[in-house]
């Protein structure tokens, strides 16, 4: 009830605030924002002393000296881009500690003071050059934070940022966007022996300045953060924009109190009187930095084509960061996954399905809209403010995909439409949706239709649609994942809303006939085989079978009642992080068993904790009397790739109790971290 209240208060707050602003007073973007916007994705990369130490915010104490890429290739990783269809790339030229990726003369914590190049090397402009031979545009990150210099939170380190940020923007050719981060987690070394905290005031920076020298030098760069930006944030960093997505923009003054900064920035202002279109950051790994430890978090294909469609889909810009590692250069495994994305988009969108044999009309007719059907997202169709777009193909046709561009150099028009479909002689309803703006790609379950219609309800004056556009993409299907918790209830899932789940529990195989419809979790307790499938459309995923040769119901962890429901519930992303001190974890397997195998996999959280490298593991019938180890060793490379651990026991062990130990931890923590623990048993 209470959110109820406060939904209904802000929809009334929000009609009172929208002005009926006529088309012509719309904000509009300037040609250069235009230009940043038809970039579509773009790549960020974040490559510095974090990569030697391992962080992700440094303190600014690093020495250079640890800075030490063995086999650094900047064309490499702008190669890497250009291969990924990524139009610019941005370099953290300098990140929050401090040191610069270029011989700064006006600091001496740089790359001039690192064995690199024997000090004789400049990153920034190897990079640079790198863009120019590959035809890709160069962006530079500066951060204003800077945890390294005396005169942080002093006026006068305004003058040291703005005669760095001339270095950058005179000695390295066209620059196309400068980053300024927010961040400031206050603390730095600042010169001084100690870590200490320096607040700065809001009005810190001299942003005006800043704004001088950037449009002075630079005048066609644009601006990322600061109070003189060209362009927003979108909130977040996973990499979605909201559904509902305005590039307009309200000043800051005229946000709305009662919502948080991050969720208008994602969804921006439908009444916005700037032109600040969005830009979504998002890393293609869990951190900013490379860390060795993430190498299996790398995003799936499935995951970064959703963000393609959450980003360029829903009128953003994607800056998608790729790390290089300490060697200074790009995992292989990145490199892969980031072609393999580009072609699977570009696949799913590259077949329009209305052709000539189609009729399209607008509110009735033919006339002039070849407009909107060319492959020019410069020229459109302009009509009355409620209008329908007919697409009668004349026959039925299978699509899963629409795609919508209107023409924003006169303002984003469209404030809400719907998508409709004509089968078996039928009208109904596919998708209700607000905005469009620079581009909008819809995803659906695949649809047969034999008309759609897309009726614009409301919208700033006259809408000017640029595309539409049909597609029946050739989707990636997952095959699914089928998890069982402790209480035996089952979940499965592909990773996709778009798609259905078929599956059997007697071991058959799975077809679209002769499967039940997953619709929600589901108990199955037995010892038996899930099999199933995912469906869109005629297309069917491999089958994933699943065999469930014991339950875990009657498993507990001795001592720890609360653990039972993190460690057996399949899920790697719950762990149980044992108390202080504590360095074994003890299951009772409530029956004596012969154990052949035993699956431990370490907490999944970003900076996980508990980590085991040395272990012992012990089996008795008797809780009181463990003998001997079965099992000793050491588990290799686990610090860099905590996945699952097996521990194969060459003699079965028998007895009721398990207990491993930690007898080292990473890092020497003094605690061990449980996401899960299965065993396999002699029958
Ligand atoms: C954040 C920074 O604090 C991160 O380290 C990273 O640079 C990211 C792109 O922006 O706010």
């Amino acid at each position: 009830m209470k959110s109820f209240i406060r939904t209904g208060a802000i929809a009334s707050l929000f009609a009172l605030a929208s002005p009926n602003l006529l088309a012509q007073e719309l904000p509009k973007p300037t040609p250069l924002q235009m230009e940043w916007q038809d970039l579509e994705t773009i790549a960020f990369i974040h490559f510095s002393i974090n990569t030697y130490t391992d962080m992700e915010w440094g303190y600014g104490n690093e020495s250079p000296a640890i800075f030490n890429p063995t086999n650094l290739d900047c064309r490499q990783w702008v190669r890497t881009c250009k291969e990924a269809g990524l139009k610019g790339v941005i370099l953290t030229a300098k990140h929050h500690d401090g040191f610069c990726l270029w011989p700064s003369k006006y600091t001496e914590h740089s790359v001039k003071n690192s064995p690199w190049k024997n000090g004789q090397g400049d990153l920034v402009k190897e990079f640079s050059d790198a863009c120019k031979e590959y035809g890709l545009k160069m962006g530079l990150y500066l951060s204003p934070w800077d945890c390294n210099h005396p005169d942080y939170g002093k006026p006068e380190y305004n003058d040291y940022f703005c005669g760095q940020l001339e270095e950058l923007l005179t000695n390295y050719g066209d620059v196309f966007e400068i980053w300024f981060d927010g961040a400031n987690g206050g603390r730095g070394y600042y010169g001084t022996d100690s870590l200490h905290t320096r607040n700065i005031s809001e009005n810190y920076y001299d942003w005006d300045r800043i704004s001088k020298i950037v449009k002075n030098l630079q005048p066609n760069c644009i601006l990322h953060g600061g109070a003189i930006a060209d362009i927003r944030w979108v909130g977040n960093e996973e990499g979605y924009a909201g559904e509902e997505h305005w590039s307009p923009l309200r000043t800051y003054d005229k946000f709305d109190e009662k919502l948080s900064a991050q969720a208008q920035f994602n969804k921006g202002h439908q009444d916005g009187s700037r032109w600040m279109p969005s830009e979504t950051d998002v890393s293609i790994r869990p951190g900013w930095y490379y860390h060795a430890s993430e190498d299996h978090k790398l995003k799936s294909l499935s995951k970064l084509i959703d963000i393609y469609y959450e980003s360029v889909g829903r009128n953003s810009l994607l800056l998608l960061n790729i790390p290089p590692n300490k060697e200074g250069l790009v995992h292989p495994e990145d490199s892969v996954r980031l072609v393999e994305w580009r072609k699977q988009y570009e696949k799913e969108l590259a077949d329009n399905l209305i052709n000539k044999k189609s009729v399209v009309t607008v509110n009735g007719s033919k006339k002039k809209l070849h407009k909107m059907l060319d492959s020019d997202m410069g020229t459109y169709v302009t009509m009355p403010a409620q209008s329908e777009i007919l697409i009668d193909f004349k026959k039925p046709t299978v699509f899963n995909r629409l795609l919508l561009t209107e023409n924003i150099r006169n303002g984003q028009r469209v404030k809400q439409f719907e998508v409709e479909i004509f089968n078996n002689g039928q009208w109904s309803s596919l998708d209700k949706q607000t905005t469009i703006g620079y581009k909008r790609i819809l995803r659906f379950p695949e649809t047969t239709a034999e008309k759609i219609r897309i009726k614009i309800g409301d919208s700033f004056g006259n809408p000017e649609i640029s595309s539409v556009e049909v597609f029946n993409a050739p989707i990636i299907l997952n095959a699914p994942t089928v998890r069982r918790n402790k209480e035996g209830i089952v979940r499965i899932s592909n990773g996709s809303p778009y798609v259905d789940i078929r599956y059997t529990t007697d071991g058959s195989t799975p077809t679209v006939t002769n499967s039940i419809l997953y619709k929600e979790p589901f108990a199955f307790n037995n010892i038996g085989t899930i099999k199933t499938i995912a469906v869109s459309g005629n297309t069917v995923s491999e089958i994933t079978s699943r065999e469930f040769p014991h339950t875990k119901e009657q498993w507990e962890i001795v001592g720890y009642p609360n653990a039972n429901k993190s460690v057996f519930d399949e899920n790697i992303h719950s762990a149980w992080i044992a108390p202080r001190d504590v360095k074994e974890v003890v299951v009772d397997l409530a029956g004596e068993k012969q154990i052949s195998k035993l699956k431990w996999t370490p907490d999944q959280a970003r900076w996980s904790q508990g980590i085991i490298t040395q272990y012992e593991v012990y089996v008795t019938n008797d809780p009181e009397n463990w003998g001997e180890p079965v099992l000793k060793g050491e588990f290799g490379n686990i610090e860099n790739n905590p996945i699952e651990q097996e521990l194969i026991f060459s003699t079965p062990a028998k007895g009721r109790f398990v207990k491993l130990k930690a007898l080292k931890t990473v890092g020497n923590q003094r605690t061990i971290g449980v996401s899960e623990l299965d065993f396999e048993f002699v029958k």
